[in-house]
C-alpha cells in the first residue's frame, strides 16, 4: 500500500498532483491532504483531482487544518506572512459564494483528525493504528492569538488544539529564527506519549511547514530533517511522526507498508504558486 502526504496548500494550485500520482513509481492507493487550503481555486483544483482518481479506486482522505477554520468561521488570523494583499475577510467572503468549495469545508471541518488501518492493509496480525492530524496531539500553541476570534475557552477545544498544537519550535536570535532544539524535543515527547496512550503508532501530519521525521524507539525520541528522495525504513516497534513539509513550497511525502515496513521517502517538486 503506498500513500501520498501532503498538506498547507496555502492557495497552491493542485493540478500538479497529478503528475505526481500518474508518475509514481508504485502506484498510489490513498491521497492524504492535510488541508490549510486558504483559496477557493485551490480547494476546487483539489476537488477535480479528487473526482478524477477517486473512480479509479484511489482514496482521499482530507482533514482540515486551522487556516480551513479560519476561513470557514471568518476569525483573523495574521496572513501576513503568507500574502500581502489578502485578509482572511476576503478568503472567507469568496469561500461562501463557491457552494462546491464549502461544502468540502464543512465536510472536513467535521472531522478534525482521522485514523487509518495501516495493519489491516497487509496483515491480520494487529498493529496499533495511524493518526491523520493537522497539528498534532500534543506540543506547543502558537503565541499571539486575537482575543475577540479566539476564547480561552475555544482554545482548550481538543479540535482546535488538534490544529494548532505544533512540534517544531522555533525562539528568536539575532540573526532570526533559528529552531529551538530543546522545546522541539520537548514536544515530540509529550506527544509521542500521547500517541502511546491512544495506540497510534504512525501520525502523519501538516502544520509544521519544514520537513521533519521524528521518531521513538526503546524510550529514545529523535528528530531530523529528512533528505529529499532517500528512502527511511522503520520497523513496527518504532512510532513515528511524519511532517512532509508545506506542499506551498514543494514538499509531499510518501510512505509505503510492506510486512509491517514503513517505507518513507520525502519529495519536493518545483514551487507550484
Ligand atoms: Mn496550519
Amino acid at each position: 500500500m503506498r500513500y501520498l502526504l501532503f498538506g498547507d496548500v496555502h492557495s497552491t494550485d493542485l493540478s500538479k498532483l497529478e503528475r505526481i500520482i500518474d508518475e509514481s513509481q508504485d502506484p498510489i492507493d490513498t491521497v492524504i491532504c492535510t488541508g490549510d487550503f486558504d483559496s477557493v481555486k485551490a480547494i476546487l483544483s483539489y476537488m477535480k483531482i479528487k473526482e478524477k482518481y477517486e473512480p479509479t479506486g484511489i482514496k482521499f482522505i482530507t482533514v482540515p487544518g486551522n487556516h480551513d477554520d479560519a476561513v470557514y468561521y471568518n476569525r483573523d488570523i495574521n496572513l501576513s506572512s503568507f500574502y500581502s494583499d489578502v485578509t482572511i475577510k476576503d478568503l472567507h467572503e469568496k469561500l461562501f459564494k463557491s457552494e462546491k468549495a464549502r461544502d468540502l469545508m464543512e465536510e472536513t471541518l467535521g472531522h478534525t483528525k482521522k485514523t487509518l488501518k495501516l495493519s489491516k492493509i497487509t496483515s491480520d496480525i494487529s498493529e496499533h493504528d495511524a493518526i491523520i492530524i493537522h497539528g498534532a496531539l500534543d506540543g506547543n500553541m502558537p503565541e499571539g492569538f486575537s482575543k475577540k476570534n479566539y476564547s480561552t475557552e475555544l482554545l482548550t477545544k481538543e479540535y482546535m488544539r488538534d490544529m494548532w498544537l505544533r512540534l517544531y519550535s522555533d525562539k528568536q536570535e539575532p540573526i532570526g529564527f533559528v529552531q529551538d532544539i530543546e522545546k522541539s524535543k520537548e514536544n515530540h515527547e509529550r506527544n509521542f506519549r500521547k500517541m502511546e496512550e491512544l495506540k497510534y503508532r504512525t501520525m502523519l501530519r501538516g502544520h509544521d511547514h519544514k520537513p521533519e521525521l521524528a521518531k521513538k524507539q526503546h524510550d529514545n525520541t529523535s528528530f531530523f530533517e529528512p533528505v529529499i528522495d532517500r528512502a527511511y525504513e522503520f520497523t513496527e516497534s518504532t512510532l513515528l511522526t511524519i511532517t512532509p513539509g508545506a506542499f506551498q513550497n514543494g514538499y509531499y511525502a510518501t510512505i509505503s507498508i510492506e510486512d509491517h515496513i514503513r517505507t518513507v521517502i520525502y519529495h519536493q517538486i518545483e514551487q507550484t504558486r
